[in-house]
């Protein structure tokens, strides 16, 4: 059968789930999680997006597979809201440029929202550089509505894509992701930790926050803390992990 096919049966039989991978301040406290799509194949065991995202946005069948990832992560969201230590988590989602631009997108938000009970401030939706630009007044407009109920957006994998500064200052953005790219290298190449640097205080100038991904050692993370980083996520602080597994971790570590 074709990687096609195959994804239309695995969302038919419930295959996908979702993993949460923490966030940190510089303290160790918790401050929410980035959830990730997983394929849980019959045959082959866990599968990983990178194996089916792209053929998921080709067809189309990103639509229907993110609005599953929407409820799923609206009806987790809901549940740490209910329990005290985690009801200020925000829960970040990544979204395809394919299913943001749907005419419907918006409403499929709202109603995974209104679906599990979900606070929106919660919600926090992940974007990346070109979707933005793409069509960036219709974009301005989902984000606009999205905001006004209380959803917060995040532009991930920042420093890869074509941002220009100019457009980056019309968008409502709360935060940038540091992409892993640049965390990795930070000791070894200045570039990389020259571009951390700039994106630290980028975020600041703009009154955005910022979030560096992929941080694996301490070195990166003292590093990043010496910049200005706020927020870290990495597997130096926790992988990502069933949402039944991250209980014991949603306290200080590192
Ligand atoms: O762990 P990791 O392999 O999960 O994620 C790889 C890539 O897949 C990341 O760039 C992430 O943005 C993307 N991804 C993970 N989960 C989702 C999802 O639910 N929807 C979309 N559109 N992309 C996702
Ligand atoms: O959406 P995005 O591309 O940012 O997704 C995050 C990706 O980074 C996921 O594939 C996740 O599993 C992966 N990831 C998270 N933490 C680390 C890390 O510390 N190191 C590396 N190499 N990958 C990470
Ligand atoms: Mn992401
Ligand atoms: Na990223």
């Amino acid at each position: 059968a074709t990687l096609e096919a195959d994804l239309r049966e695995a969302l038919a039989a419930q295959q996908f789930v979702l993993h949460y991978q923490l966030q940190f301040d510089a303290a160790g406290n918790a401050l929410g999680a980035e959830a990730l799509l997983r394929w849980q194949h019959p045959e082959r065991g866990e599968i990983l997006p990178g194996e089916f995202i792209a053929t998921a946005e080709e067809t189309g069948l990103i639509v229907p597979l993110g609005n599953w990832v929407l409820e799923a992560a609206c009806a987790q969201l809901r549940r740490w809201q209910q329990a005290p230590a985690q009801a200020h988590w925000k829960l970040a989602v990544n979204v395809s440029a394919r299913q943001f631009r749907q005419p419907e997108f918006v409403d499929q938000v709202l109603a995974a929202l209104a679906h599990s009970g979900a606070d929106a401030h919660g919600l926090k939706l992940e974007l990346t550089e070109s979707l933005l630009l793409e069509d960036i007044d219709s974009t301005i407009a989902h984000m606009r509505t999205l905001k006004w109920h209380g959803v917060g957006f995040a532009l991930d994998d920042f420093g890869t894509g074509y941002s220009s500064l100019a457009y980056l200052k019309q968008l409502p953005l709360d935060e940038l992701k540091i992409d892993r790219d640049f965390v990795r290298d930070l000791h070894s190449d200045p570039n990389d930790a020259a571009i951390a640097r700039a994106i630290i205080n980028l975020a600041a100038n703009l009154g955005l926050q910022v979030i560096a991904e992929g941080v694996e050692t301490a070195a990166q993370r003292d590093f990043l803390v010496r910049e200005g980083c706020q927020s870290f996520q990495g597997y130096l602080f926790a992988r990502p992990l069933p949402a039944d597994r991250l209980a014991p971790l949603g306290t200080p570590t590192p």
